[in-house]
């Protein structure tokens, strides 16, 4: 692989013109779309408490939950700029800054979740982390979001002809409008914050997500037929941005890392725990959940947008490659 540089020596390399530099007492902000009790959100408050031990609170850090900084799209310039410190971003919508990122977020392209997190942990998560770094976004550890389904208010979807004629919210990516188009479906890409409405008004009929952010988003209330097509398993990334990367001390830059690995750790155990909840919560509240007994039909639905994807990035096929010869 030509580009099997680590994120290690692509980072701790280009840092050491900087090893003189000394800094004061600092707190970083960091970005969260979540709610207080997620796991994501818990697993950044750790990654905070760990680098104010570890430095003494010489560094410090403040997690912003419940997207009040902003919707993601922006977040994810922001931290390109340096306005905000740090963040946990789905892959999904980094797309139209870090190309890398969209081979993620091609339908199916993991064949499991524990598959994702082998990859993830190796040579596609340095190579998609690399392309990050090069655009102003520093990887600190890969969380997990579970695997995607559509709900919505109109009706189960067991097939690909189900979805024609819905409306469907996705997130910010042509490539999640194609997915949908695909099946014949209308998408819309709107902000996370307004799905609730939206599908309560019948702007849109339903969307896509994990069980988590189905529960956590109340999304069952207006959405109730959970189809769990397991479309999308895109992984998240607990990420500082380069500009303020670039002002920590070397050992600081080794706390932040050490602390964003291993809340990716923590992460990824509480994952489990509430999904299991999260499905409970739903079906408790009325949500009728159908599984998908064979997702042939949906994967052969998604040729268009791998022909698509792959003509407009030939770059990429590399890396596409990777994940599907990984079985
Ligand atoms: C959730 C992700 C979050 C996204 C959200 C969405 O954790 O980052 O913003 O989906 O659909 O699963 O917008």
């Amino acid at each position: 692989m030509t580009k099997a540089i680590t994120l290690r020596s692509a980072l701790f390399g280009s840092c050491l013109a900087l090893a003189a530099t000394t800094v004061s007492a600092q707190e970083l902000r960091g970005w969260n779309i979540h709610v207080e009790d997620y796991p994501v959100s818990i697993a950044m408050e750790s990654f905070a408490d760990a680098i104010a031990e570890a430095t003494d609170g010489e560094l410090t850090a403040k997690v912003f939950h419940n997207g009040v900084l902003g919707s993601q799209p922006d977040a994810i310039e922001q931290i390109r700029l340096g306005v905000i410190d740090f963040g946990e971003f789905s892959l999904g919508p980094m797309g139209t800054s870090v190309p890398e990122t969209n081979v993620v977020s091609l339908p199916f392209i993991f064949s499991s979740i524990p598959q994702m997190y082998e990859l993830m942990d190796g040579e596609v998560g340095d190579a998609i982390g690399a392309g990050m770094i090069e655009r102003g976004i520093v990887p600190l550890g890969w969380y997990d979001a579970g695997a995607r389904s559509f709900y919505n208010s109109v009706r189960p979807i067991n097939t690909p002809a189900d979805v024609e004629g819905l409306k469907i919210r996705v997130m910010s990516n042509d490539l999640f409008v194609q997915m949908v188009e695909s099946m014949d479906g209308n998408a819309t890409p709107m902000a996370f914050a307004e799905v609730y409405q939206s599908i309560q008004t019948g702007v849109v009929d339903g969307a896509e997500n994990n069980p988590p952010s189905y529960e956590s988003t109340s999304h069952y209330e207006v959405a109730a037929f959970y189809s769990l097509t397991e479309h999308l398993i895109i992984p998240e990334c607990l990420c500082m941005s380069k500009v303020s990367w670039d002002k920590l001390t070397p050992e600081q830059q080794d706390i932040v890392m050490t602390a964003g690995r291993e809340s990716a750790d923590l992460q990824r155990e509480l994952w489990q725990a509430r999904e299991a909840a999260s499905m409970e919560i739903v079906q408790a509240g009325g949500t009728v959940v159908n599984t998908i007994e064979d997702k042939g039909p949906f994967q052969d639905a998604m040729a268009p947008v791998y022909d698509g994807f792959l003509e407009a990035n030939p770059d990429l096929a590399d890396l596409v490659n990777m994940i599907r010869d990984a079985g």
